[in-house]
């Protein structure tokens, strides 16, 4: 028998499944874990992984979708930089016949069938956390409270979805004010440089919510040089929860930290040996996760893993 399916069916060789993954870039310590899952968990499950670094362009990541349908992938997946344009390199993969699964970030094609699922966190429920922290935070206060965002790459859909839940919790209560958001691309690097900025156009900064722990670390250092305290004279939320970020933390340098779950790559390898057996796969499947307060990070901190 020369045919098989890849399900184990005993005796039978089964076909080594390839699997074509582009990667967003290298722009975060949440980034780095996700790759590590993804790659590992590939080589315990035997897949011929083939994985492409998109360096945060989308013109990257089409380029690398049109490569691993010419090389007749049996599954596509990838994290979409950002949420929109996707829709003719997806028919494109359609057409030949290959089954595209995303990870971490969601497309808005309007059109469903153009993948089989979406393995991801819910963006707007982190944003809602950390806008109902805020909420509780300041539930007695007289006066204004001057926030300033700093979000993540724009057009992305953790960057849309968390300003979004965020706003959403925090307009219940008028004296919670965004006085400044900008990008600061999820890096560390634009996080200190537009912090620097937010800092020397604004003197009453009171909050600062950034939309992951890297721009949160790379403000704390701006905070710092400023010769203001993180964490005490500017209170800051941050997402992702990633190792530096719990050390920032359980230093109360950051007060809250939403949870987001990196780890992907068991959830995904389980995703695609399902599609290829012709198994039913979810449209959506959510992690889950957590948040963390100071204390809370302190704790956890010995045993993170990422
Ligand atoms: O929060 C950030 C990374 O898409 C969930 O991308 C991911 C985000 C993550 O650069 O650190």
């Amino acid at each position: 028998q020369t045919t098989n399916s890849g399900g184990n069916s005993g005796g039978g060789e089964s076909k080594t499944i390839s699997l074509g993954f582009s990667q967003v870039g290298a722009e975060s310590g949440w980034r780095t874990a996700n790759t590590k899952s993804i790659q590992d968990t590939a080589k315990e499950v035997g897949f011929d992984l083939k994985f492409s670094d998109a360096q945060q362009k989308q013109e990257n990541q089409i380029k690398a979708l049109r490569s691993f349908i010419q090389q007749k992938v049996d599954v596509i997946a990838f994290s979409p930089v950002v949420e929109s344009g996707w829709d003719t390199v997806l028919k494109e993969a359609k057409d030949a016949g290959i089954p595209v699964i995303l990870t971490d970030r969601a497309v808005d094609s309007a059109d469903k069938s153009l993948y089989v699922t979406f393995i991801g966190s819910d963006f707007v429920e982190e944003g809602r956390k950390a806008g109902q922290w805020l909420v509780d935070q300041y539930k007695d206060s007289a006066e204004d409270i001057n926030i300033v965002e700093l979000q993540g790459t724009t057009g992305s859909a953790p960057a849309n979805d968390r300003k979004a839940g965020f706003e959403e919790l925090i307009k219940s209560n008028s004296k919670l004010k965004v006085i400044a958001s900008q990008t600061g691309d999820f890096t560390r690097a634009k996080g200190k440089e537009v912090m620097q900025a937010f800092l020397k156009a604004h003197k009453d900064i009171d909050v600062l919510y950034a939309h992951n722990d890297d721009m949160a670390l790379g403000a704390i250092q701006a905070i710092e040089a400023a010769g203001l305290k993180p964490g005490v004279d500017i209170k800051i939320i941050s997402v992702d929860a990633v190792k530096d970020g719990m050390q920032a933390a359980s230093e109360g340098k950051i007060n809250f930290i939403v949870e987001c779950n990196p780890l992907l790559g068991p959830q995904l390898m389980e995703a695609v040996q399902n599609v290829v057996d012709g198994k039913p796969v979810e449209p959506r499947i959510v992690t889950i996760e957590s948040t963390f307060t100071s204390e809370q990070a302190k704790e956890a901190l010995p045993s993170r893993q990422y």
